[in-house]
C-alpha cells in the first residue's frame, strides 16, 4: 500500500486547491493509476483500521441489485445514510445499473450476469465490461441527494464508473475507473471492493488471481481531511492481510457474508474523518 501513501504525499505537495459540490474545498491531481497483485495479499489498508464489513455488505449490496439502505442498516452499515431519502432510497444508483440497466427497448440487462457468462464462455473477450454512466439518470448537481433520488434519479453519480475484467494464463484482473475519489475515506473502500469482487468472479469462475488496477480521474483529498492525512502518513505500512473462502456458492449472487474471512490483518488503529456528502 505504499503506492497509495506516496499518492497522498503528492497530493499534499503538488494537488491544486479547488473548490467542490459539497462545499468542503478539496487539493486534487487529475488522472493516476495503481496497481496490486492479488497474489500477494488483499489489499486492505493497514495505515488505518478499516471497516471490511461496511465493504462487504456494501458490494454484496450492489450484487443484488439494492439501491435501499435498509440491507445495509439490517446488517450495521451506515456509509450510505447521509445521501438516501426519509424512506433509505438512493434512486438508481450502482445495484440498479449493474443488475437492472433499463434499455431503450424496454428491456433490463444484467450486467454482472453477462459478465460472468462472457468470462465463463469467452475469457479472451476484450467487452468483459460494467458500466454505471447511465446518463438518463445521473442527478442534477445543483440539488441535494436525496432530492434527485425523490425524482428517480441517482442521488449521486456514479464515482467508480467502469469496471474492466481480463483473463491471461487463466488469471483474472481487473481494472476500475473511478471518475472523482475521496482519497482519505473512500479510496481504500474502492480498492478492496475491487479486490473482493475479483476474488469473488475467480472463485465463481475457476481463475487465478491477477492484478486488480485503479484509475483515477479527480484524486482529491477534503481540506478537513488533512490533519488525519498526515497521522496516516507517518505510520509504516504492515503485511497484507489474506481473504478465505468457506463455502462455494452456486452463484455470484448467492454469496454471504460468512462465506469468506479475512485472516492476518493487523492494521494501525481507525482515524475519524468527516464525510462530505
Ligand atoms: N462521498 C464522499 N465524500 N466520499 C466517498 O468516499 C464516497 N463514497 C460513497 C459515496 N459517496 C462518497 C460512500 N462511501 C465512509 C466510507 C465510504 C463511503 C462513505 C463513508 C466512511 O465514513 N468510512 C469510515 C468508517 C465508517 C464505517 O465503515 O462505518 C472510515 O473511517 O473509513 C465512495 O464510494
Amino acid at each position: 500500500m505504499q503506492l497509495y501513501l506516496d499518492l497522498l504525499r503528492d497530493i499534499m505537495e503538488t494537488g491544486v486547491d479547488k473548490n467542490d459540490r459539497t462545499g468542503v474545498g478539496t487539493r486534487s491531481v487529475f488522472g493516476r493509476q495503481l496497481r496490486y497483485d492479488l497474489a500477494q495479499g488483499f489489499p486492505l489498508l493497514t495505515t488505518k483500521k478499516l471497516h471490511f464489513k461496511s465493504i462487504a455488505y456494501e458490494l454484496l449490496w450492489f450484487l443484488r441489485g439494492e439501491t435501499n439502505i435498509r440491507f445495509l442498516r439490517e446488517n450495521g452499515v451506515t456509509i450510505w445514510d447521509e445521501w438516501a431519502t426519509e424512506t433509505g432510497e438512493l434512486g438508481p444508483v450502482y445495484g440498479a445499473q449493474w443488475r437492472f440497466w433499463l434499455g431503450a427497448d424496454g428491456r433490463y440487462y444484467d450486467q454482472v450476469q453477462t459478465l460472468i457468462d462472457g468470462l465463463k464462455n469467452n475469457p479472451d473477450s476484450r467487452r468483459h465490461v460494467i458500466n454505471a454512466w447511465n446518463v438518463a439518470l445521473l442527478p442534477d448537481e445543483r440539488k441535494k441527494p436525496w432530492e434527485n433520488a425523490k425524482e428517480g434519479k441517482m442521488a449521486l453519480a456514479p464515482c467508480h464508473v467502469l469496471y474492466q475484467f481480463y483473463v491471461a494464463h487463466n488469471r483474472l484482473s481487473s481494472a476500475v475507473y473511478i471518475r472523482s475519489n475521496d482519497m482519505f475515506l473512500g479510496h481504500p473502500y474502492n480498492t478492496a471492493s475491487l479486490a473482493l469482487f475479483t476474488h469473488l468472479i475467480a472463485h465463481q469462475c475457476d481463475f487465478e488471481l491477477g492484478e486488480i488496477i485503479v484509475m483515477l480521474g479527480d484524486a482529491h483529498i477534503y481540506r478537513n481531511h488533512f490533519s488525519q492525512v498526515a497521522e496516516q502518513l507517518s505510520r509504516k505500512p504492515r503485511p497484507l492481510p489474506q481473504l478465505h473462502f468457506k463455502r462455494k456458492p452456486n452463484s455470484i449472487f448467492d454469496y454471504e457474508y460468512t462465506d469468506f474471512e479475512l485472516i492476518n490483518y493487523d492494521p494501525y488503529p481507525a482515524i475519524a474523518a468527516p464525510i462530505a456528502v
